[in-house]
């Protein structure tokens, strides 16, 4: 454990991405799934008391519990599972969301790619994909299909972590490799369960056939914002839970150290606007230059609930147009 070889961070900088067994202890991420068990515990507890389910299968383990509840009732799935997403996508910031986020032994390998000051952001997500439930898959896309085009040459880190053993078969990613360097393709909006598309015929050239993304529980998968990825179904009877956090570099533009007001003027909202994306909160997890700087866990809450006061506001996007007509 601990900072990548010069090996690891060639083959990233090459390939566009990097799969590494054992960035965690097992047992590190034990308190992350207890903390997610818990809330799911809480609505549940909360969607019984309204009258809303009568089998909670409080017996199940954390990789099967939620595919129960969905079976019986889809609108109870969606409202557990948005429980944890929030409305925007990364809601959930407990304690030990925020420990993961700043575990020394990810942070030392996102030194190796980005440098020792990092910054992290709030486009942050967790994923249950729960067995043959169509949500979760994910198309292709280059993450800075989602942020502004000021950030499209910088570098942002995605580091993809499993909750469970993420194989083939319940649905990991599949990465495109040796195609981050050709720039952002054109997306289009309205792909599955809404989610950003990039058609076959707009895909980066690659000289491979897309790698199948496995990954250990204690490992992750690193890729650049400009690394084309998707994710398959899940054909498993399993959850395959992963969360996926975002890093990037100080110099980078960001929006620490501002706070929404929703009464901002234009050049506040101009300032707003520089960041990555916008709409979340950026912190910062780790400065050697000015230590006094970091985020701890009750700032990193306040940024994100400032943030989550502000949503409504209509930050922009990024242009892109529907699926053509007759497009698969
Ligand atoms: O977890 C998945 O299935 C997809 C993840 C993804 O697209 C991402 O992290 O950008």
């Amino acid at each position: 454990m601990g900072r990548l070889t010069q090996g690891q961070i060639d083959f990233f900088n090459t390939e566009g991405y990097l799969i590494h067994d054992d960035v965690f202890d097992p047992h590190d991420l034990a308190p992350l799934r207890r903390e997610f068990e818990e809330r799911i515990d809480r609505k549940i507890a909360a969607l019984l008391a309204e009258g809303k389910l009568r089998n909670t299968y409080a017996d199940q383990p954390f990789e099967r519990r939620l595919t129960s509840i969905y079976r019986d009732s889809r609108e109870n799935g969606e409202a557990v599972i948005a429980e944890l997403e929030g409305p925007a996508g990364g809601g959930h910031h407990g304690i030990e969301m925020f420990r993961t986020i700043t575990h020394p032994s990810l942070l030392a390998v996102v030194e190796s790619l980005v440098g020792p000051e990092i910054i992290g952001s709030s486009v942050y997500r967790i994923r249950p994909k729960i067995p043959g439930i169509g949500r979760g898959i994910v198309p292709w896309h280059q993450d800075s299909g989602y942020f502004m085009q000021q950030c499209d040459n910088q570098t942002i880190i995605t580091c993809w972590i499993p909750l469970v053993d993420a194989t083939a078969e319940n649905g990991c990613m599949q990465i495109l490799p040796r195609a981050h360097r050709q720039g952002l393709v054109t997306h289009h909006t309205g792909g599955n369960a809404g989610f950003l598309v990039i058609e076959d015929g707009d895909l980066p050239p690659s000289p491979s056939k897309p790698v199948v993304a496995e990954a250990p529980l204690g490992g992750a998968v690193f890729m650049t914002n400009l690394t084309p990825h998707c994710s398959t179904p899940n054909r498993s009877d399993v959850i395959r839970w992963s969360v996926d956090l975002r890093y990037q570099g100080a110099e980078a533009p960001n929006n620490v150290g501002l706070w929404p007001n929703a009464e901002a003027d234009e050049d506040e909202l101009q300032e707003f606007q520089m960041a990555c994306y916008p709409p979340e909160a950026d912190f910062v997890v780790q400065s050697k230059l000015h230590p006094e700087s970091v985020t701890d866990y009750a700032g990193f809450v306040r940024r994100r609930e400032a943030f989550e006061q502000v949503k409504t506001i209509a930050y922009p996007k990024r242009g892109w147009t529907p699926v053509p007509l007759g497009a698969d």
